[in-house]
C-alpha cells in the first residue's frame, strides 16, 4: 500500500500494533498521534508515560515483565527517594529517568512536547514519526464512583497506579483539551494519511483524549472511509488494564459491539478478533463493517497478519 499510515495511539495495545505495522510498510510513511493525557508532573519532572511506551516498544527496549518502562531496569533512585518519605507510588526506573530528565530540561529551555519527542525517537533511531496529539496540557481526570471518596475527582495516573484502577469510576473528563490545539502536523497527518488505524488501546481514556483535541475528531469523521479501527475488547474483556470495566462504568457496553457503537462515527471497519465472530452481524447493525481475524498480538505471528489486514 502506498501512501502514509497514521495511528491514534495509546500505550501497550498501540505500541505491538505500530511495531507490527512497521514490519509491513517502512517506518517513514507511518505516523503516530499519542494520547498525552496521562502526562503528569511528578518530582519537578514531565513523564509522557503513552509516548514512551511506543518509543520503548519500537526500540526493543520495553520492560517485558511491566510493558512500560525500560528493560535491565533498576530502581536505585526509587530506594533513595522512599527513604526520604517521597512519592513513590508511581515507579520511575533509574535509566528511564533519564528520558525524564531530558524531556523536562527541553520544555524547560522552551521546546515544545512535539519537538522533544522527535529529538527522543531519533535518539532511539526509530524511524517513524511519533507526534503528541497536542503541545497543551490535556489531563485525563477521573470521578471516582463509590465508596468514602464517590464524587472525587483524581488524576488518571492517581486512578491507574495509586489505586490500581480498582475503584469504580462514574465520570472522566479531558482537563485543558477546549482550549488545546492539535500539534503541528498531527490534522495533516490525518487528512493525508491513505489509511488511519485506530489502534487496540482503552477507547475512553486512551482514544478519546486524542479525539477531545478540538479538529482530531472532525478530521478522523472526514477520514472516515480510509479508517480502521481494531477492538481492544476480545471476548467481552480487555486484553491489558480496566477498558473493559471503564466501560461498564460509563454506561457502555463492555463488547465489540460496544466499541462498535462509539467507533461507528469515525471508522469504517472495525477489526473484530474470531473469539466474537458471533458478534459480527451485531457489531454490522451498528453501522461499522466487521472484519473478523485474530488479533491477540503476543501470540505469534498475529501481531504482523494483523498489520496486513489493518492496511488491506
Ligand atoms: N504503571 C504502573 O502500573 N505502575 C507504575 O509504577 C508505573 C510507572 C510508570 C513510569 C513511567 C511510565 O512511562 C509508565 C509507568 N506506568 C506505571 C505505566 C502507565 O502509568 C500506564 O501504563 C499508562 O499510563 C496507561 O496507558
Amino acid at each position: 500500500m502506498e501512501g502514509g499510515v497514521t495511528v491514534l495511539a495509546g500505550g501497550v495495545g498501540a505500541a505491538r500494533m505500530l511495531a507490527a505495522l512497521t514490519q509491513v510498510v517502512p517506518p517513514e510513511r507511518i505516523t503516530a498521534v499519542a494520547n498525552v493525557g496521562d502526562d503528569l508532573v511528578l518530582h519537578g519532572l514531565h513523564i509522557s508515560p503513552d509516548l514512551d511506551t511506543v518509543t520503548y516498544t519500537l526500540a526493543g527496549q520495553i520492560n517485558p515483565e511491566t510493558g512500560w518502562g525500560l528493560a535491565g531496569e533498576t530502581w536505585q533512585a526509587m530506594e533513595t527517594l522512599g527513604r526520604y518519605g517521597g512519592v513513590d507510588w508511581f515507579n520511575l526506573g533509574d535509566r528511564d529517568l533519564g528520558t525524564h530528565l531530558y524531556r523536562t530540561h527541553r520544555l524547560q529551555q522552551g521546546a515544545s512536547l512535539t519537538e522533544v519527542t522527535g529529538e527522543i525517537v531519533r535518539a532511539w533511531d526509530l524511524g517513524l514519526r511519533l507526534l503528541p496529539v497536542t503541545d497543551d496540557r490535556l489531563r485525563t481526570m477521573v470521578t471516582l464512583g463509590e465508596g468514602p471518596d464517590a464524587g472525587r475527582e483524581i488524576t488518571f495516573q492517581e486512578y491507574f497506579v495509586q489505586r490500581r484502577h480498582s475503584v469504580a469510576v462514574s465520570a472522566v473528563r479531558f482537563d485543558g483539551a477546549s482550549n488545546a490545539t492539535p500539534a503541528p502536523d498531527v490534522l495533516t497527518a490525518i487528512d493525508e494519511a491513505m489509511r488511519v488505524v485506530i489502534a487496540p488501546s482503552n477507547p475512553v481514556v486512551s482514544i478519546d483524549p486524542v479525539l477531545a483535541v478540538p479538529g482530531v475528531r472532525d478530521a478522523v469523521t472526514a477520514a472516515r472511509q480510509r479508517t480502521v479501527a481494531v477492538s481492544p475488547i476480545v471476548a467481552g474483556a480487555a486484553l491489558k488494564g480496566p477498558a473493559d470495566r471503564l466501560l461498564h462504568e460509563l454506561g457502555h457496553d463492555a463488547s465489540v459491539v460496544g466499541v462498535a457503537r462509539l467507533y461507528a462515527p469515525l471508522a469504517r471497519t472495525l477489526v473484530i478478533d474470531e473469539a466474537d465472530a458471533d458478534l459480527a452481524d451485531a457489531v454490522a447493525d451498528e453501522g461499522i463493517e466487521p472484519l473478523v481475524t485474530r488479533t491477540i498480538m503476543s501470540e505469534p505471528g498475529v501481531a504482523v497478519s494483523l498489520a496486513r489486514a489493518v492496511l488491506s
